[in-house]
């Protein structure tokens, strides 16, 4: 169906501001924030879709990679996975006629939240050169037309292909089968912008990286930090485990600048006592930290452990477990006995006395589970800050033991299944040796490029062709002013998307968007119905099943479009079977299992009733395989971030109302925004001391060294209980502050967070 009256865009720039909520909760605001696209999913499919998000026959949830407790209860989702699940399941299509009353000039100047309300994509559409608009064309001429593309360059790295998170294991499978065999590494992806620093820190430290438990430990864990995460809208269900570790004893640290409304109460909307009752108070401590102050604060908790230790020898440190497993005692010994306390002070804006409450917690727990997302992940030095994570751990063994382990939480539903099976533009020689071997070639072994270098790639007119196999790179990244120019200056971009954004309408000169099935779609293939794999943030593996029918009869399944692009491209090169990949994917998962560690007997252990665990080796025994076979502690030099006078720190952030680049409506409801997005959090004293008051309108400047500063104007000021000396704005429009080469060490990651700012009066008419 086509949408009967036509959606205006809607103006974010008019901000209603109330109180923000001081508890967080599941369900009852779907109808306020829903009730438009409920109306058109009508009442047989929104039945059909709800009782299977998250369910053993049902689809896995897109909204995140939170993982599923073994016993499901009977709605086992979240408002915001609701959000999604709406958003992708509605019958509205984007009618033919759209592409002739829209040229891409004029999608140019639509938003996010209106192209998203467009409906889904349901025909393949071409951009010719040259041309404004996109026309319909066969599913048969867009692959040859990709083909002689590809065909054409002079060589295969003038092209580089995209991945965002919620590709199956299956199709990620082959995308990589086919980019290799075509001939290049250039696989970018949304990890790179997300959780890079996160593997980066830990495959060197302990050999795996990934998260170290399974759910249940939240069971039996006696202290869970939750650092630079905010659960109540980006992984609700987390509230869940939350509450219930609370229930069997454990305590919650929360570390965050902002009080979000998930870390200080949570009303469990799934059962009678959360619905009437108080709710149950989620952090036992908060400590309301500075952007980027967390490494010092990790330095001067394991300070204090090792003080502990000293005061009391051979009571406080694991020895057996660091005798046994780790390196580098003695040095993170004298390197914290430097650490100075009034910069951790300055670094952190906290006292003493919180640190040290923190540090009695974390002594006083024998089992212990850090978890942390982008509050960690996207800061210049995020890298040797979850070091030191891994440090403060592995002091009292705190790894590889029952409740207790890192626990990074991933954002993408799929995205660490991504990288299992070879999404990323540099895997190891044994996995490429192996795929070699399985397929019979020799898969080019230069790593190719990441996010931000392809977009320098782009930019200098080295990569020709942007695929992009889900996602909106453009509004996605960094320096959106680079994004475009490096975008339109290619020859040809492809997206297979479910639905429009701003991707589809910045592009090279040639443009072409493939429709795809989303998560909760019927696959019909030839040999029968077919299922997919995904991997949640604790390395489960599971199957997810589609359960309503496909929108459009014209759609095609991701793993059915790469199938067919690969098959067009590389014909019979190697001999491998494309049509049989997308007849059956249980074929494909031969293929997995042979290939990719850990995945032997795969088409068998999916079809378990709770899927299976990946193997782990620092959580299953203890083994660590990093370059020298022992969990490392480390030595990491502390650079807090500077703040010059007069200015701010600022993060990008989510709204509750949100999914990374898609807007599903205007509201931040835990933090008390209504009807707008154009705002900035500051702290009353920080107000006061700068001469701005709640209300006002600024302009917010990023300041660089050897670069002009950068814009984003017309802000609403909202006083807001963030830390002293730090601000906030919603990404993505914050994007334009942040260069593109400003990135964190060692995982190339944009930083999205702590970006120097000064406020001006708005020079914006409103
Ligand atoms: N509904 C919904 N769910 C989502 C998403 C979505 O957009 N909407 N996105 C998905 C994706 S891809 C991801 S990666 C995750 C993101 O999940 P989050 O990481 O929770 O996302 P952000 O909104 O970036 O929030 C960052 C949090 O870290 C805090 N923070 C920022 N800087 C610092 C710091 O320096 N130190 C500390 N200690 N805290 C800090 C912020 O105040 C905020 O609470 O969520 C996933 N789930
Ligand atoms: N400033 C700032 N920038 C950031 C961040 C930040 O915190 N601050 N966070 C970063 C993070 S953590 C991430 S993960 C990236 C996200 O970067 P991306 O993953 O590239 O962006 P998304 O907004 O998640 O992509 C949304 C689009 O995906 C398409 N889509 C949805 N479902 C499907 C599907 O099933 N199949 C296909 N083929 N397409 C589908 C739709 O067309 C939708 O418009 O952004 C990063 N950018
Ligand atoms: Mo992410």
């Amino acid at each position: 169906m086509s949408r009967k009256s036509p959606v205006d865009d809607v103006d974010a720039s008019d901000p209603k501001v109330t109180h923000p909520e001081t508890w967080a909760t599941g369900i009852p605001a779907i109808t306020h924030s829903m009730e438009p696209a409920l109306v058109d999913l009508g009442p047989v499919r929104t039945a059909q879709l709800f009782t299977a998000i998250n369910q053993k026959e049902g689809f896995d949830c897109m909204s995140c990679a939170w993982p599923d407790p073994d016993k499901r209860k009977h709605l086992e989702f979240c408002e915001n996975g609701a959000k999604a699940v709406t958003w992708e399941a509605t019958p509205v299509t984007v009618p033919d006629s759209f592409w002739a009353e829209h040229s891409v000039t004029d999608l140019a100047d639509k938003s996010e939240y209106w192209l998203g309300m467009q409906g889904r994509l349901t025909r393949p559409v071409y951009k010719p050169a040259g041309s404004d608009h996109y026309v319909p064309i066969e599913w048969d001429d867009a692959f040859r037309l990709l083909a002689d593309t590809l065909n054409g360059l002079d060589s295969p790295d003038q092209a580089a292909f995209y991945t965002s998170g919620r590709a199956s294991n299956e199709v990620s499978f082959i995308y990589q089968l086919f980019v290799r065999a075509f001939g290049t590494n250039n696989m970018p992806d949304c990890s790179n912008m997300c959780h890079e620093s996160t593997g980066n820190a830990l495959s060197d430290v302990i050999g795996v990286g990934k998260s170290t438990i399974v759910y249940d430990d939240f069971e039996r864990t006696e202290l869970i930090i939750v650092m630079g995460q905010n659960p109540g809208t980006n992984h609700p269900r987390m509230l869940t485990a939350l509450e219930d570790a609370k229930r069997k004893g454990a305590k919650v640290i929360a570390v965050n600048p902002l009080p979000e409304a998930g870390l200080l109460r949570f009303k469990n909307p799934q059962r009678v006592r959360g619905v009437v009752g108080e709710g149950t108070k989620i952090a036992d401590q908060f400590l309301q930290v500075r952007l980027g102050g967390d490494m010092a604060l990790l330095q001067a908790v394991s300070k204090r452990v090792l003080d502990a230790e000293a005061r009391n020898p051979g009571t406080v440190l694991d020895h057996d477990f660091i005798a046994e497993h780790c390196v580098g005692l003695e040095e993170l010994k004298a390197h914290l006995a430097q650490l100075d306390e009034g910069e951790v002070l300055e670094a952190t804006g906290l006292t003493s006395a919180e640190i040290d409450e923190m540090a009695d917690r974390y002594l006083a727990a024998d089992r212990v589970i850090i978890t942390w997302a982008m509050g960690i992940t996207q800061h210049r030095k995020s890298v040797d800050t979850i070091k030191e994570i891994a440090n403060l751990l592995l002091l009292r063994g705190n790894i590889g033991k029952p409740g207790a382990g890192p626990s990074p939480i991933r954002g993408h539903s799929n995205v660490q299944g991504n990288r299992t099976m070879g999404i990323w533009e540099q895997m190891s020689d044994s996995f490429l040796d192996a795929l070699g071997t399985e397929f019979a070639f020799e898969p080019p072994r230069a790593h190719g490029v990441d996010a931000v270098r392809g977009m320098h790639a782009m930019e200098r007119g080295e990569i020709k062709v942007w695929f992009a196999l889900g996602g909106n790179f453009v509004g996605a990244i960094s320096d959106t002013a680079f994004a475009e120019r490096a975008m339109r200056g290619t020859d040809l971009t492809v997206q297979v998307s479910t639905k429009l954004n701003r991707s589809h309408a910045v592009t090279g000169a040639a443009a072409m968007i493939l429709p795809t099935l989303g998560r909760t779609e019927i696959d019909h293939q030839a040999s029968g119905d077919q299922f997919v794999t995904v991997e949640d943030s604790v390395s489960l593996v599971h199957a997810s099943h589609g359960r309503v029918e496909p929108v459009a009869p014209t759609l095609l399944s991701e793993t059915a479009i790469i199938a067919r692009l690969a098959a067009a491209t590389l014909g019979d090169r190697y001999g491998i079977d494309w049509a049989g990949f997308e007849n059956d994917y249980d074929i494909i998962r031969e293929h997995i299992a042979r290939v990719v560690p850990g995945c032997e007997d795969y088409n068998a252990k999916v079809r378990q009733e709770n899927g299976f665990h990946l193997p782990n080796g620092p959580r299953d025994s203890r083994t660590f395989t990093n370059d020298i076979g022992k969990a490392k502690l480390t030595v990491n030099e502390l650079e807090p971030v500077e703040r010059p006078e007069g200015r701010l720190l600022l993060q990008t952030l989510r709204s509750h109302d949100q999914f990374n680049t898609t807007i599903y409506a205007l509201n931040d409801r835990y933090r008390g925004i209504k009807h707008g997005r154009d705002v900035v959090f500051v702290n009353p004293l920080d107000l006061d001391e700068l001469g701005f008051a709640d209300g006002d309108r600024v302009d917010v400047y990023s300041e660089w060294k050897d670069e002009p500063d950068r814009v984003l104007r017309g802000l609403r000021v909202v006083a807001y209980p963030t830390a002293k000396g730090c601000a906030a704005a919603y990404f993505p429009e914050a994007n334009v502050l942040v260069p593109l080469d400003s990135t964190a060490i060692g995982s190339n990651t944009p930083v999205s967070k702590a970006i120097v700012v000064r406020l001006e009066a708005s020079q914006t008419d409103l």
